[in-house]
C-alpha cells in the first residue's frame, strides 16, 4: 500500500483534536510548488534557465534564473492559501504580507527557494528549505516581524526538498521526521522513509575545510580527533557545498555537518530562519542534536529576518563530543 504525503499529513493532523484541515491545505502548496521547481531543475540544462537572471535568450525573452523561478512559484502557491498571512524568502529583502491576510490568517512561512543554487550549473543536487510559524497572539498584519522572529522551538512544521538523483521531501510537524520520494510516474510524493532515526554515530564529517585556519579554537582539534580514530573509528569527509544534500546524507547515515564562524563570515553563513531552524528541527526530530556552536540552536531568539548563525548538526556521539570540546 502506498501512502502519499497528503494522506500522511491528514493522518498526523487527526492526532490534534481541533485540526481544521487548513494546515494540510497549506502544506499542499509547498508540495505543489516543489514539484514544479523539481521539474524545472530536472530540465535545467535544456531550457536556457541556467545562467544569470536578466539575460536575454535566443527568442528574445528575458531569462529567469532558476532561483528566481523557484521563489516566484513558492510565493504564488503559498499566497493562495488563506491560512498564510506572512511570507519571507531568502530572495526577498522584506517579508511579504499576503494580500488576503485577513484577520484569521494563522501562519507565517519562511523559505530558501533554492539552496546551493550555485551548484545547478554543474548538475549537483540543490534543495528547498521551509519553516512554518504560528502567528503570535495579537500580532497584526502590518507587523510581520512579530510573526517571524520567534525562537526555533516555536516552529509548527519544517522540512526540505532535495532535488537529487530522485526528488525527496523530508518534513516534520513535531511527531518525528518522515521522508517521501517523488514518484514521477504518478506525480506524488510517496512515503519511503517513515520515522527517520539518525544513527547514533556516523562515519563522515562535513565541513568546508578550506576555512579551517579561521575556525574558532577547538574546531581543528575536534576534527583531528575524528580523523585520528579517537572516537571509535577514523572518519572520512564529505562536503557537497549544498546544505540540504549534505544534511540529507547526515540524517540518513549519521555523522556531523558544520558551518562554523569564519573570517569571511564571522557570524557563520547559514541563515537562521529558513536554513538553520528547519534543519535543526528535523535533526532533533530524528534523534540528533543541533547547536549554534555554543547553545541549542532551536533556543535562539532571532532579531532580524536574514540573520546568520554558525551551525553544527549531527548524531548524538559526534555532537556530545563537540559540546565537550568546542
Ligand atoms: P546559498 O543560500 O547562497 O545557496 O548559500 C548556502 C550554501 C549552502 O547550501 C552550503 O552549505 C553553503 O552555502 C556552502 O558554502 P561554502 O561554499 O562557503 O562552503
Ligand atoms: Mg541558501
Amino acid at each position: 500500500m502506498i501512502t502519499t504525503v497528503q494522506q500522511h499529513i491528514l493522518q498526523e493532523q487527526r492526532r490534534f483534536p481541533h485540526a481544521s484541515g487548513e494546515f494540510s491545505w497549506l502544506l499542499s502548496a509547498i508540495t505543489l510548488a516543489t514539484k514544479m521547481i523539481g521539474s524545472k531543475v530536472r530540465s535545467a540544462g535544456l531550457t536556457d534557465i541556467v545562467g544569470a537572471a536578466g539575460d536575454v535568450n535566443v527568442q528574445g525573452e528575458v531569462q529567469q534564473k532558476l532561483d528566481v523561478y523557484a521563489n516566484e512559484v513558492l510565493l504564488h502557491c503559498l499566497s493562495t492559501r488563506a491560512s498564510v498571512g506572512v511570507l519571507a524568502s531568502e530572495e526577498n529583502e522584506h517579508p511579504k504580507i499576503v494580500g488576503h491576510a485577513s484577520d484569521d490568517a494563522k501562519y507565517a512561512v519562511v523559505f530558501d527557494p533554492l539552496d546551493g543554487s550555485s551548484n545547478i550549473d554543474v548538475n549537483v543536487s540543490v534543495g528547498t528549505t521551509f519553516s512554518i510559524m504560528r502567528r503570535p497572539d495579537g500580532a497584526s498584519c502590518d507587523e510581520p516581524e512579530r510573526w517571524l522572529l520567534q525562537p526555533g522551538t516555536k516552529q509548527v512544521a519544517a522540512g526540505y526538498v532535495v532535488y537529487g538523483s530522485s526528488t525527496m521531501l523530508v518534513y516534520s510537524v513535531g511527531l518525528g521526521a518522515h521522508g517521501f520520494t517523488l514518484d514521477p510516474s504518478i506525480g506524488a510524493f510517496v512515503l519511503s522513509h517513515p520515522n527517520i532515526k539518525m544513527p547514533k554515530q556516523g562515519k563522515y564529517y562535513s565541513v568546508n575545510e578550506a576555512y579551517a585556519p579561521s575556525f574558532p579554537p577547538g574546531y581543528a582539534e575536534y576534527l583531528q580527533m575524528l580523523r585520528d580514530g579517537q572516537v571509535n573509528h577514523p572518519y572520512s569527509s564529505r562536503y557537497i557545498g549544498s546544505m540540504v544534500s549534505d544534511f540529507h546524507r547526515t540524517i540518513l547515515k549519521g555523522g556531523i555537518f558544520l558551518y562554523p564562524p569564519t573570517s569571511d563570515n564571522p557570524e557563520g553563513k547559514l541563515r537562521v530562519l529558513y536554513e538553520a531552524f528547519p534543519i535543526a528541527f528535523l535533526c532533533e526530530q530524528a534523534g540528533g542534536k543541533a547547536s549554534d556552536g555554543t547553545n541549542r540552536l532551536l533556543d535562539m531568539q532571532p532579531t532580524s529576518i536574514h540573520q546568520r548563525t554558525p551551525m553544527v548538526v549531527g548524531s548524538q556521539v559526534e555532537m556530545e563530543l563537540f559540546e565537550k570540546m568546542v
